[in-house]
């Protein structure tokens, strides 16, 4: 350890650490704007500047390592001013729209603004630039005239995903993040993750908000508007509401939605249930038949695209079913209709989702078993948020109630589908079983779990070793196709999401500032509120659901039939 003073005081720090983490464990909260650890390490936005005695300037906390004896000032007159004259500096270019914007309330330039007692926000008012808003992407949202350009999406665009769609073009006071050749966003190969906009920290990024048509679906007497919700939002959606990271909300999100006016609350749980039982079934088709392996999961839309236009020659890996959200609504629309009597013209399905590629997948091909889309808008965790907050319900006091039934019934498998590793872990439960025909004595499969950005273990089942890996994360998703496809690497199976940690992790879920970030495991508390879901579970593997049951005995015969594949699979574009 290191012996420092912050402030006049004396405090003993780990070797290593920054200024801005030693000041941390002083209790002292020095603001960031451009520092994302580990993505965006530039210390170039000069909010996070500290007085440090000897030095011939102010220094960037983020990045200046602390040495033994340093005596560091948090707090001074020089470090206030300077900090409240980058934020007069920003706002002198910035559009400020604060009453309108998404982000009024949760934004972190308006934190600092307010924090920094900046008030005079035309302080250096004079030229301004204007940019046009693209609107381009199927899920997005750029407004460039709220950016301030602290690079953290196109960082976590370029490390996180190895897409780097964005950047920083032309310099001095035009600088602008955009793509390359100013072209518009929707024209480039972006997978639509919304890392970007779960990173940004201000109103510049956000999704496509469709609250407007769901709210019109609603008021509509004609429709049967049917909602489902994916594995993750129950893990985050609490934290719009100021809930803990990582509390489960479960109960009181069906309470809200059914109140919003939905008339039946479903569970996209039950269809990660059903896709255990095509995809399991695919599996041992595929191994046991010579097919192409290794056969990689399908659930993610952020990850087909990135497999679409980087790794085109391993589409005839993926396999080959739909997501559970896409079929969700081919079983609500063909199965659940016949049963209800209602025509699938006059439904309409809502889904809620962690993620904004879901806005993008709704639109695919071949997304249509009763001849009209199978889902037919998509809205993230924050949509909903908005929702609630809208029409006026009090989230916290809410009671809890369940899911509607038939597609409200799922497994504990169902629920872990949100964090990394949960869609191997289901179809392991499955796979294993259906291969040997007994009943699995130990259900989890600790391998697979956890944050890790790539992980890999080999399960021995009916005489035979089962080779299974999982990414998260597009770059960690490149790293293990090019070890495949070099023949570095032997698997069977791969579990592979777009978004770093899984869908908990989506770019769609409710945004904490860098402040939270960079210093939670933000990841490991959302996934942790479905493991304990599974674990407290009566039920914990797909092909137990009694409703799953029904569904392939009434509907669809066995998993992998003619009528499964026309309502429940896909085709990829190469
Ligand atoms: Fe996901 Fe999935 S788990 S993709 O991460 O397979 O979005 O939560 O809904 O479709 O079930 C997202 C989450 C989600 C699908 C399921």
């Amino acid at each position: 350890t290191l012996n420092i003073k912050i402030n006049g005081m004396s405090y003993e720090v780990p070797k290593g650490s920054t200024i801005l983490e030693a000041a941390k464990q002083a209790h002292i909260d020095i603001p960031t704007l451009c520092y994302l650890k580990e993505i965006n390490e530039i210390g170039a936005c000069r909010i996070c500047v500290v007085e440090v005695k000897g030095a011939r300037s102010l220094v960037a906390s983020c990045m200046h390592p602390v040495a033994d004896g340093m005596e560091i000032y948090t707090n001074t007159p020089k470090v206030l001013t300077s900090r409240k004259k980058t934020l007069e500096l920003i706002l002198s270019d910035h559009d400020r729209k604060c009453l309108s914007c998404v982000r009024s309330g949760n934004c972190e330039l308006q934190k600092l603004c307010n924090d920094l007692k900046v008030d005079n926000e035309l302080f250096y008012e004079g030229e301004r630039t204007h940019y046009t808003v693209d609107d381009t992407s199927p899920h997005m949202v750029r407004d460039n005239n709220k950016c301030i350009i602290c690079r953290r999406c196109s960082a976590v665009c370029e490390k996180v995903q190895s897409i780097g769609v964005i950047g920083a073009n032309d310099r001095g006071f035009i600088t602008n993040i955009s793509c390359a050749f100013d072209m518009d966003l929707g024209e480039t190969s972006c997978v639509s993750c919304g890392q970007c906009i779960a990173v940004c920290p201000t109103g510049a990024l956000a999704e496509k908000d469709y609250t407007e048509e769901v709210f019109a679906a609603l008021a509509d007497p004609d429709k049967y508007v049917f909602v489902q919700t994916a594995p993750a939002v129950r893990a985050a959606l609490g934290e719009a509401f100021g809930l803990p990271i990582g509390t489960n909300v479960e109960g009181k999100m069906v309470t809200a939605l059914r109140r919003l006016g939905f008339d039946k609350v479903f569970d996209t749980n039950f269809a990660a249930d059903l896709t255990i039982l095509e995809e399991a079934h695919e599996l041992l088709d595929r191994v046991q038949n010579n097919g192409v392996l290794p056969l990689i999961t399908s659930c993610s839309p952020g990850w087909i695209k990135y497999c679409e236009h980087y790794y085109p020659d391993m589409i005839d890996n993926l396999s080959s079913c739909k997501s559970p959200q896409q079929m969700f609504g081919a079983i609500t629309k063909t199965y659940l209709a016949e049963k209800l009597g209602i025509n699938p013209e006059d439904i309409v399905m809502v889904s809620v989702m962690p993620c904004t590629a879901k806005k993008f997948e709704i639109g695919r091909e071949n997304q249509n078993a009763a001849g009209v889309p199978d889902v037919d808008i998509s809205i993230t965790t924050r949509e909903l948020a908005r929702m609630i907050e809208r029409v006026g319900l009090n989230f916290l006091s809410l009671p809890d109630e369940g899911f509607d039934d038939p597609l409200g019934r799922s497994t504990g498998a169902g629920v872990i589908f949100g964090a990394t590793g949960g869609v191997m872990e289901a179809a392991l439960r499955t796979a294993v079983e259906t291969l040997t025909g007994e009943e699995l004595k130990n259900l989890d499969f600790t391998e697979v779990r956890g944050t890790q950005g790539i992980k890999e273990a080999t399960y021995r089942a009916a005489g035979m070793d089962i080779n299974v890996a999982v990414a998260s994360g597009l770059s960690n998703a490149r790293k293990l196709l090019d070890d495949v496809k070099s023949g570095k690497a032997n698997y069977h199976f791969i579990e592979i999401m777009g978004c770093p940690g899984g869908c908990v992790n989506g770019g769609g879920q409710p945004q904490q500032p860098a402040s939270v970030r960079n210093f939670t495991d933000i990841r490991t508390l959302r996934a942790k509120a479905l493991y304990d879901q599974d674990a407290a579970s009566e039920l914990r593997k797909s092909h137990e659901n009694p409703n799953i049951k029904m569904l392939y005995d009434e509907y669809l015969g066995k998993p992998g039939s003619h009528k499964a594949h026309d309502l429940l699979h896909t085709t990829y574009v190469k």
